[in-house]
């Protein structure tokens, strides 16, 4: 068991002894990968997530994640690159937002949205926290980082609370580059790199003055190269990702024709790089979004002491370009033990030009349950004000619950009906929970246990009034 809660205190009044003596708030500790950390009260970490962290599905040999990172790490080559993928995913506040320019009232930061282990350190929602830090050491011109991140977040087939993330960035040095010349240096890096034919769609115009401004430490010439610089890398990760799942495709049935593949870049926002995109890929009937990236903010650059240097950042999700790789259909599936997935990928680090496409073993069905009720309203509305207290009420924490309990027998939950009451003010909501095991079919009691918990449980933990 990877974490232990050690209880020092049970009753208000020995904390208070305890604060007493040892002059701290706080009177809990836990232990998150051999590490003590005092717990406060915004600590917020359920036990299935803390059983995960151990899990580090991007070094497991032959996991589809793994197989992912070892892809797209052979297109930014070593030592140009730097690769680290080992970084603890307990991270300070500071690392994951203020290093990074995030303000104080940004709503990553807030409790419904990250899974902090006290007032100070949270699970890095992203790594980007490693950032600041991996610049500041200067040991390459480039970087990758992947590691497992955490965020509360909606439950469906591409969303998961734990999921993997590879960093990268490239920077130059006008110190180092010949004559100082950033634009002519980048260019000559770019025209070493492949050319493709993929045809790339561009709905927003490429940078705005306003919404997504060039930097004024950068002439528009070298934020022009550096960006494209940029999308070319990922643009050629993304070809070589599709080339092998068609490979893939080919070798299971060799009649199999391909849609054409359809990539797009849109305009994004990131308080640590401007310029910036998200690049998302039609899949199965939808757009999905599959990284972030920009030129690095210069501020960031200063920050670490290399004032000097420019370039750009990116961050992708490697469950969604596996899950494009293998044509893997739920995210959830990443997290099975059962051989009848591992088993598939067996042999595949070592040999990832024959890549196997995943066959889904038998679909389960599905069991839908509504839950509807109505979100607790103030006591100071009585008298049918239209107060009702809706403030303290976030949806991550219905999807928290409903995974606390179910854990991976949700596929997913939709919120299908909201409205508010006229006279009190009072607002209804009802979910509909899906309630289907990966690897067996769920009885209709099965289901019903959990959805009686999760019944229970939104009565307890939110207060609301079931209808
Ligand atoms: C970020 O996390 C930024 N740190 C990315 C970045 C890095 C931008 C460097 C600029 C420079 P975002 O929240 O969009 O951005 O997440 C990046 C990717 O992670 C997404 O595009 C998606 O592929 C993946 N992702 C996000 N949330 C989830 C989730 N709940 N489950 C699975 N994958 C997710
Ligand atoms: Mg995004």
């Amino acid at each position: 068991m990877p974490l232990q809660f050690h209880r020092f205190v049970d009753s208000p009044q020995e904390g208070t002894i305890l604060m007493f003596f040892l002059g701290t708030k706080s009177s809990e500790t836990t232990t998150i990968g051999g590490r003590s950390y005092q717990t406060d009260e915004w600590h917020n970490l359920p036990s299935n997530i803390a059983s995960s962290i151990s899990r580090k599905l991007h070094v497991q040999k032959d996991h589809p994640i793994c197989i992912t990172r070892a892809i797209i790490e052979s297109r930014f080559p070593s030592p140009t690159y730097k690769y680290h993928n080992t970084f603890f995913p307990v991270v300070s506040t500071h690392q994951n937002f203020d290093s990074l320019g995030f303000p104080a009232d940004h709503p990553g930061r807030s409790k419904t949205d990250t899974y902090y282990v006290n007032k100070d350190t949270v699970l890095r929602t992203h790594t980007s926290a490693h950032q600041a830090d991996v610049f500041r050491a200067n040991e390459s011109e480039g970087f990758l980082i992947s590691a497992d991140v955490y965020r509360r977040d909606a439950i469906d087939r591409s969303h998961y609370p734990i999921f993997h993330q590879m960093e990268g960035a490239r920077m130059w040095d006008r110190t180092k580059v010949p004559n100082g010349d950033i634009t002519a240096a980048v260019w000559k890096d770019l025209e070493a790199l492949p050319t493709h034919s993929m045809k790339v769609e561009y709905p927003n115009p490429p940078t705005h003055p306003e919404r997504n401004p060039l930097q004024k430490e950068h002439s528009p010439d070298e934020a022009e190269v550096i960006a494209a610089h940029l999308k070319r890398s990922l643009e050629l990760v993304v070809r070589d990702i599709f080339s092998r799942a068609k490979a893939a495709a080919i070798a299971a049935s060799p009649d199999f024709v391909d849609e054409p593949l359809r990539v797009r870049w849109i305009e994004a926002y990131f308080p640590f790089t401007s310029p910036s995109w998200e690049l998302e890929i039609f899949w199965q009937g939808d757009w999905l979004e599959v990284l972030g990236c920009g030129v690095v903010k210069q501020d960031i650059m200063e920050k670490a002491d290399l004032p000097q240097q420019l370039g750009w950042a990116f961050g992708i999700g490697l469950e969604r370009i596996a899950m494009l790789l293998f044509e893997i259909p739920d995210i959830r599936l990443f997290w099975s033990q059962d051989e009848r997935f591992l088993g598939q990928f067996k042999g595949l680090s070592d040999n990832l030009e024959n890549l196997k496409r995943f066959v889904p073993f038998s679909k389960y069905p599905a069991c839908y349950k509504d839950v509807a009720f109505w979100l607790r309203s103030s006591s100071s509305s009585a008298g049918g004000g239209s107060r009702a207290n809706t403030q303290d009420f976030h949806e991550n924490d219905v999807m928290e619950i409903v995974r606390d309990i179910g854990g991976d027998v949700v596929e997913d939950v939709a919120k299908v009906d909201e409205f508010t009451h006229p006279k009190t003010g009072r607002k209804s909501l009802c979910y509909r929970i899906n309630y289907r095991s990966l690897e067996k079919t769920l009885t209709n009691e099965e289901a019903n246990r959990y959805h009686d918990r999760v019944r229970n449980a939104l009565i307890e933990k939110l207060g609301v009034e079931l209808r």
